[in-house]
């Protein structure tokens, strides 16, 4: 009989400011990149590794999971593309329903093709609203999904749309710029949605400075993912454990 767990949702709501580090296992997966990665993380003290991309294999992401399973103790948490992108040895998974979006494959079909191993699965099974908004660049989740995003000055459209899913059964709230996005998504999505009600809210794409950190952070958001940034400058890490330092 399958029994949800709740460890990780209920930490997601715990505080704001909590930082997730994404890893695109089609990108690196080998212990070669990932175990300094870690070692940074963990001297940083993020609070949890997302992994998952719009196109990674499910070999990469199983490799690169276990990695960081038999490397560190920060929760791994699943951030799937597509329905294959599972693993049993991850602490949760993002059940994602691209609710911007109007494509039945990504509101349900990818669901339903993987729910009979999921349901055999240990993991953690979080459902989520998913909410693609603008961050001025055509962001591949955009592409592989075929979808367009909400306008950046459309907050009530944003804040709607994460209302009517949470009605709706949802218990996280995921606002997304697409990775590598120009713009992050504007903190009055977070601010207003945060005043109607108490659902944690993942904020990511575009995250590169310490004053983003700190504005997602004051706006009320629970996680930040930053993945990109850290590509292209890891050290990014200290700035990202000073945040930790100063505001825990
Ligand atoms: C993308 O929210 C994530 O889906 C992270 O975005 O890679 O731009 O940090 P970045």
């Amino acid at each position: 009989m399958f029994e949800n767990k709740t460890n990780i949702w209920e930490r997601f709501g715990e505080s704001t400011g909590q930082i997730a580090v994404l890893i695109d296992p089609e990108k690196t997966n080998t212990e070669a990149e990932l175990i300094p990665l870690i070692e940074k993380a963990t001297f940083a003290k993020i609070d949890y590794f997302f992994v998952g991309g719009s196109t990674v294999l499910r070999k990469d992401l199983e490799k690169t999971v276990q990695i960081l399973k038999a490397s560190s103790t920060i929760p791994v948490v699943l951030f799937p593309g597509s329905s294959t992108q599972l693993s049993n040895d991850a602490d949760a998974l993002l059940f994602l329903s691209l609710v911007s979006g109007r494509n039945p494959d990504f509101l349900i079909t990818h669901h339903v093709n993987c729910i009979e191993e999921l349901i055999q699965m240990n993991v953690e099974v979080i459902p989520t609203a998913y909410i693609l908004v603008d961050g001025g660049t055509k962001s591949s989740v955009a592409y592989v999904s075929q979808t367009t995003p909400i306008p950046r000055d459309q907050t009530n459209i944003g804040v709607n749309t994460a209302l009517a899913a949470i009605l709706q059964g949802k218990k996280l709230v995921y606002f997304d710029a697409g990775s590598g996005a120009k713009e992050t998504v504007p903190v009055e999505f977070i601010q207003k949605l945060k005043k109607s009600i108490h659902t944690p809210i993942i904020v990511g794409g575009g995250i590169r400075t310490s004053e983003d950190l700190i504005a997602f952070k004051k706006a009320g958001a629970n996680v930040l993912v930053i993945g990109n940034h850290l590509e292209e400058n890891i050290d990014f890490l200290l700035d990202i454990q000073a945040f930790k330092t100063i505001m825990d």
